[in-house]
């Protein structure tokens, strides 16, 4: 490389223009937009590093998701379409940090370190959310990644979970799918339209009709695409589709910690409602009833309704696949009874971050996995998806069977395995309504949330609490944990936990009991053992 290039760059164009100590958190770097110009730069560098170091196209994306309009923030993507190696989230914050006369330094002894084949062509694949900064911010990770001679594929404007789709697609010369923004929409539009049309909506609750709330964001040009390719089988009113700021008073993360209606969406009784985040990787639903409540339906009763539909097709099809659901500490306590009860599918604790989920979802032939928040998909083993395929082409077998296997087959391909993906996830919700033929009542109905509270706590040093068991139990400070389970004892249907955030300077305080008034209490009295 030109590191020479690479110094003047770094001090003369993108300088340090940050003091406080940076970190690569869950999500990549997220901070005010205005002192993120070197480090999105410095991850360009970084990228092609990767790239060279995997021998394999690597992405970066300029997004702070569901955060403020003037905040914003980067991250990188794995081969695979994972969330970036711990190991390498260290070197990331190590290059963020050091000055700019260091940045050369740093760059040598990555290479040294990781033993980096300085020869191999670096790939990268670049794309940005909709906010007034990404443009920018765009261009500094390019002049980065170009810095290090690698190849740069710019898609401009993309929702975080195509440019996965993209990366992976490259990645396995096209056998996921065709590497472009059109293959994107393709399949998963094809396989949409396979399932349907076989699906009568007669005599249904399901009416293929839903209320889109964009949250101002990429997923309005996203739904926009699929509204026009999926026109006359799923009808799609859009809102906040631009005209208002991003993330304000709308979007999935709105709806979900206020617990209310977004903004400029009108409520129809009954009509089922779906927001999505700022780059379209989560999404919940929700209906107001004739009584004005409001009713949501988030990662929870999104994971149980698509775990419970697969375990139908598993057993229709007569397939032997180990079907698992992977949840956090954050799940509701009914969520998990009903499924590892009820449905009797497996069910997994992991820690906080998506990046976990995906990760323990892999130990089953068919994983499904999501945040309370909205933020999952379901993964296949490349064994089951071979299984799946001969049982739907198998003839010597009774009709319903293989009719099962090939509702499977086609709906793997409406799946973003690499990442959650809000509207691809909504796609799958719509087929399995129109399947069972749900409306939004018949699926809230399948079981019945506890009242749950979450708090979030200033402290001085947050990283005093530590945790261990998935985050639902605390091992320092001493005592505290003792003192919840004393505190819960006392609640019918308790549970609580405390963990550090990973994104904000705060303590989460999760509580649930059996009504909406013991869990005021049983919230606030373990807030208090906290201070
Ligand atoms: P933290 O701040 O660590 O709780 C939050 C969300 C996660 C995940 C990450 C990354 C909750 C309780 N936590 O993490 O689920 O989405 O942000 O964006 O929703
Ligand atoms: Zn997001």
């Amino acid at each position: 490389y030109d590191f020479k290039l690479v110094e003047e760059l770094a001090k003369s164009k993108h300088p340090k223009c940050y003091d406080g100590f940076i970190q690569y958190g869950t999500a990549g770097f997220r901070m005010k937009a205005n002192i993120l110009d070197h480090v999105v730069f410095r991850m360009g560098l970084l990228t092609a590093l990767r790239s060279q170091f995997k021998k394999a196209t690597i992405g970066l994306m300029i997004t702070a998701s569901h955060n403020p309009e003037e905040d914003n923030g980067v991250k990188l993507v794995d081969p695979s379409g994972e969330m970036l190696e711990s190991s390498w989230e260290k070197i990331a914050t190590q290059l963020a940090n050091v000055e700019d006369v260091e940045v050369c330094d740093t760059l040598r002894q990555i290479i040294k370190e990781k033993n980096i084949d300085t020869n191999f062509s670096a790939s990268v694949i670049i794309g940005r959310d909709t906010r007034n900064s990404s443009y920018a911010l765009s261009q500094a990770a390019i002049n980065g990644a170009k810095a290090m001679n690698g190849t740069i594929q710019n898609l401009e404007i993309v929702t975080t979970p195509q440019l996965h789709f993209l990366v992976v697609c490259t990645n396995t010369n096209g056998v996921y799918g065709n590497p472009s923004i059109d293959g994107y929409y393709e399949k998963i539009s094809t396989a949409f339209h396979t399932v349907a049309k076989n699906i009568e909506c007669n005599n249904s609750l399901y009416t293929p009709k839903i209320q889109f709330d964009a949250a101002n964001g990429v997923g309005g040009i996203a739904i926009q695409e699929f509204k026009k390719r999926l026109n006359g089988i799923l009808e799609i009113d859009i809102y906040n589709n631009g005209n208002g700021q991003l993330n304000y008073m709308c979007g999935a993360d709105f709806v979900k910690v206020q617990q209310k209606p977004p903004n400029n969406v009108p409520l129809n009784p009954g009509m089922r409602c779906v927001s999505v985040d700022g780059d379209a990787d989560r999404v919940i639903y929700y209906y107001t009833d004739e009584k004005n409540d409001f009713h949501i339906l988030d990662g929870d009763k999104i994971a149980t309704l698509i775990a419970g539909y697969f375990k139908e097709l598993l057993l229709e099809s007569n397939l032997t696949l180990q079907l698992g659901l992977v949840q956090t500490a954050y799940a509701n306590g009914a969520s998990t009874e009903y499924i590892s009860e009820i449905l009797k599918v497996p069910v997994a604790c992991v820690s906080t971050g998506v990046k976990h989920l995906h990760h323990k979802a892999l130990d089953f032939d068919i994983g499904v996995y999501f945040e309370a928040n909205g933020h999952g998909t379901v993964v296949f083993q490349k064994t089951a998806i071979e299984k799946i395929q001969s049982t739907a082409k198998e003839t010597n077998i009774p009709r319903s069977q293989q009719k099962a296997a090939q509702k499977l087959n086609y709906l793997i391909n409406v799946i973003n395995q690499t990442v959650g993906d809000a509207i691809s996830d909504m796609l799958l919700i719509e087929l399995i309504l129109r399947s069972k033929k749900w409306d939004i009542i018949a699926w809230e109905k399948s079981y019945i949330d506890l009242p749950n509270k979450q708090v979030k706590i200033t402290v001085k040093d947050r990283s005093n609490i530590v945790t261990t068991d998935a985050e639902r139990k605390c091992v320092k400070p001493e005592g505290l944990q003792d003192q919840i389970d004393k505190i819960v004892e006392k609640y019918k249907k308790g549970r609580s936990f405390v963990r550090p955030s990973g994104t904000e300077d705060v303590v989460r305080v999760y509580a649930e009991c059996d009504s909406s008034c013991n869990v005021e209490n049983l919230a606030a009295e373990v807030s208090l053992a906290v201070y």
